[in-house]
């Protein structure tokens, strides 16, 4: 199997003595995938997090990693433009206005181009690639055209906007004609992949039938099917839970909650620094509890983890500064001598310690705007074997439609939030325990090796053959699908038009 992400799962840390060596990066894909690599043959393509130089393949805990190399100009319009302005948020509902540049398009085709090229001097005759998320869309149809011969999946990790946005793009086609190099497409949530085939249809005019969109391929040649369809992803929920029984993490998570002078009430958030996450909304929501005298320092006290991510992009500087204000407000308001109304750590921690904070947390909370699924809810019920502790969790991410006992918020409804925090604070301790143990079942159910199967197998099975419908309505449908697409054609940009 070669997996194809845009991030190689090590970071180059450079030790005191000068020495440099490979660390796994935190993130929900790294995360994810570190057991379902654990577990199989498989080779690693992507970037290895710094422009230039190349670096040589190399060997990492047992995966063979395949760095791919970009510039400088490349890491700003390929990745932090195109990937983390255009397209990051067009697909979580606009929360801030993406930006459309021609250069960071062409950027962006020129990096999957060598993505593609990567990866199929890496896979062996009829190999199967899996390739990830929304920075290689264009990757699945150019590694087609290179290598029919192999088994093409992708997996988005973040929504997939709905059509009447994601037509906004004036490379709409492209990137869906890019995934239809795929056999197979999962989403994390059926809305997603339903928004994918709409897009199909409303914008190429494709046939789609259940979960499969039918298309005429290159001239000449039978038309192919592809299936689209949600497989959530999961954490490795006996890893972690192993982890988290561990003694040592235990009386860590003592150790933290006494450093904190033991507060009654310990909440907890963990979050890429990042505006989907609705860290604002949650700060806004505990701002006001404060004032409303609903709790206090040193009874409740508040932890807030802010993972460093994507710094050179605006909107992300903007999100640090207002953040970092609203803390050093509510501290300088509310905190008392010796405890803090909020303790805010902007850098990354070892994963036994991240564990060890689940562990100490009364309420986590987790209020994204929008998210594709959320890994952080999934670990802190994976961690709570001792069933304490009680999950704030929001509507709009792709966790909630699985987690159904959490207590549920809608973040942009401050009122109701904190309502809804205020519900898992005074919960009775058998209640909480009750959704506790629902949330413990559904995740074990549902962890990360069956998500990898599942897709594996959705992957390995997805449709050879087309699916052929009866001629007449065949042909009528034609005819329609001929009108808009010379409508939508004509609407097109020039740029788009250039095959890639
Ligand atoms: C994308 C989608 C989807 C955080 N701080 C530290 C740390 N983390 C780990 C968490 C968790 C991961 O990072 C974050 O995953 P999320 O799922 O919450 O969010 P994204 O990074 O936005 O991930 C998301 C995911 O992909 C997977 O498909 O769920 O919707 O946006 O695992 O624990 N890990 C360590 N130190 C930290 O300080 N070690």
């Amino acid at each position: 199997m070669v997996v194809a992400a845009n991030r190689l799962p090590v970071d180059r840390v450079v030790g005191p003595d000068g020495a440099p060596s490979w660390q796994r990066s935190p993130g929900g894909l790294v995360t994810a995938m570190e057991p379902v690599m654990r577990d199989r043959a498989a080779a690693w393509v992507g970037w290895a997090g710094e422009p230039e130089p190349a670096l040589e393949p190399f060997h990492d805990d047992g995966v063979c990693l395949y760095p791919v190399s970009l510039s400088l100009a490349e890491v700003k319009d390929y990745y932090e433009g195109f990937s983390n302005g255009t397209l990051w948020p067009l697909y979580h509902d606009v929360i801030v206005q993406a930006s459309f540049h021609r250069n960071w398009w062409n950027s962006y085709r020129s990096v999957n181009l060598r993505f593609a090229r990567a990866i199929v001097q890496v896979a062996s005759p009829g190999a199967t690639v899996w390739v990830h998320d929304y920075q290689l869309q264009l990757v699945p149809a150019m590694v087609r055209a290179l290598r029919p011969d192999l088994r093409i999946g992708w997996f988005n990790h973040i929504p997939f906007p709905p059509v009447e946005l994601f037509a906004q793009l004036p490379w709409r086609r492209s990137l869906v004609e890019g995934l239809l190099g795929a056999d197979f497409l999962g989403f994390q949530q059926t809305a997603d992949a339903e928004n994918f085939l709409r897009a199909c249809r409303r914008l190429l005019g494709m046939s789609i039938k259940g979960d499969t969109v039918t298309f005429a391929s290159a001239a000449g040649q039978p038309p192919r099917t592809v299936r689209a369809s949600a497989i959530p992803i999961s954490v490795d929920f006996k890893g972690l839970d192993a982890l988290a029984r561990t003694p040592g993490i235990g009386a860590r998570a003592e150790q933290i909650r006494a450093s904190l002078g033991n507060p009654e009430v310990l909440m907890l958030g963990v979050d890429r620094l990042d505006y989907t996450k609705g860290i604002r909304h949650r700060l806004k929501a505990y701002e006001e509890l404060l004032q409303d005298g609903a709790i206090s320092p040193p009874t409740v006290t508040f932890v807030q983890l802010a993972l460093p991510s994507r710094e050179r992009v605006g909107p992300y500087r903007l999100l640090r500064e207002e953040v970092e204000r609203t803390v050093g407000r509510i501290n300088g308001e509310y905190s008392v001598l010796g405890s803090d109304a909020v303790h805010y750590l902007h850098h990354s921690y070892p994963r036994a310690e991240m564990v060890a904070m689940f562990l100490a947390a009364d309420i986590m909370l987790v209020t994204p705007l929008r998210d594709g699924m959320n890994l952080v809810a999934k670990e802190y019920v994976t961690c709570r074997h001792d069933l304490r502790g009680a999950l704030v969790l929001s509507e709009f991410t792709g966790a909630w439609h699985e987690l159904h006992q959490a207590f549920t918020c809608n973040p942009h409804d401050i009122e109701g939030l904190k309502q809804t925090i205020m519900s898992a604070v005074t919960a009775p301790e058998d209640d909480r325990r009750r959704r506790m143990k629902a949330l413990r079942r559904q995740v074990a159910h549902h962890d990360v090796q069956r998500w990898a199967s599942v897709f594996l197998d959705s992957l390995a099975s997805a449709p050879l053959k087309p699916y052929r419908t009866t001629v007449s309505s065949e042909r009528e449908r034609r005819a329609v699908q001929r009108a808009q697409r010379a409508n939508l054609r004509a609407s097109d940009t020039a740029s788009e038009r250039v095959s890639p």
